[in-house]
């Protein structure tokens, strides 16, 4: 374990990433380190980079500062957070590659510690939860806090998934301390949604169906199906957790297709089906509970192939 304070010696420039298709966790984590290095320390040279992020975390401060990597910058030091490998960091990889030193926060189980410092706790609810352990509780301010707590109620469901301890709920408690509107971020990540994600996620239910006695269950959605609603991958991050709410239901599986042809997976799990496991066959990875994947070809069959890993694991 580092702490963010030491390792910015013979630091003059920084620069902060997360994985691609930013969500709470990752733009939390990253706003928030980028955020402490800007109060702490306003003469270093400091960047973030991440792609687009989701309309729901741009109340973040200094979320306007966020770059996209041209892919030739220089840093003596870059730290990937919420990032399970390399590869997920996306056109920022290369400015990883590019760093004199590197830093990972992580809690992914498949993180392999590819950074020269590396702090991975795979039983962490979030990134967020182990920055705040990086931080010293006096200088947390209040926008790094609502940096904080938001990337914490994004991945433990607003603190209810099992990845939620009492050390979770402590360090939610001192962040609430800092004076932030709590209430106010909670329903703005958790709850508010937008017209074009409820219609997605009304017809992802509609045409999901069940397999083995109601333990599984799947859902299919096409571009031809994004397009009619004007949905882009923001817009379906609720279908595989409703999916997963159906009672009877162990696993959820929903895949939808990317620009290229391929089908992103998303699966979650009640039951004891590890499916990190699963994920790492189809080009993939995360955690027991929820990990993500991507198949190629026909979706039909490479649904039936990822069904048949579940089943071996039921
Ligand atoms: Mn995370």
């Amino acid at each position: 374990m580092f702490n963010m304070d030491e390792i910015l010696q013979n630091v003059h420039s920084v620069g902060i990433g997360g994985h691609v298709r930013p969500d709470g966790d990752c733009v939390g984590s990253c706003l928030g380190v980028y955020n402490y290095f800007r109060t702490y320390y306003p003469n270093m040279d400091v960047h973030v980079y991440l792609e687009q992020i989701p309309d729901t975390f741009t109340f973040l401060e200094n979320a306007d500062k966020i770059e996209q990597s041209k892919g030739d910058e220089q840093h003596d030091l870059f730290i990937a957070l919420d990032c399970g490998d390399l590869k997920r960091l996306g056109e920022t990889a290369k400015i990883f590659t590019n760093a004199k030193k590197t830093a990972c926060v992580d809690h992914h189980i498949s993180n392999e510690s590819f950074a020269d410092l590396n702090h991975v706790i795979p039983d962490a609810s979030s990134t967020c939860e182990l920055v705040y352990h990086l931080l010293p509780k006096v200088k947390i301010t209040k926008a790094i806090a609502e940096c904080l707590y938001t990337g914490m109620v994004t991945d433990t469901g607003c603190f209810q998934y099992s990845c939620t301890s009492s050390e979770t709920m402590n360090a939610a408690g001192v962040l609430m301390d800092k004076g932030i509107d709590y209430t106010s971020i909670i329903h703005r990540v958790f709850y508010s949604v937008t017209y074009v994600q409820n219609q997605v996620l009304g017809y992802a239910l509609l045409h999901s169906k069940l397999w083995e006695d109601g333990k599984i269950i799947t859902t299919i959605l096409t571009q031809e199906d994004l397009k009619r609603f004007g949905a882009g991958p923001h817009d379906m991050e609720s279908v595989v957790s409703s999916l997963r709410n159906t009672a009877g239901v162990e696993v959820a599986i929903f895949l939808h297709e990317n620009e290229d042809g391929s089908y992103k997976g998303s699966s979650r799990a009640t039951g004891d089906v590890n499916l990190s496991e699963v994920a790492a066959k189809f080009h993939g990875g995360g955690h027991a509970k929820a990990a993500g994947f991507t198949v190629y070809g026909d979706p039909e069959e490479a649904l039936q192939e990822v069904i048949t890993e579940i089943k071996k694991r039921l």
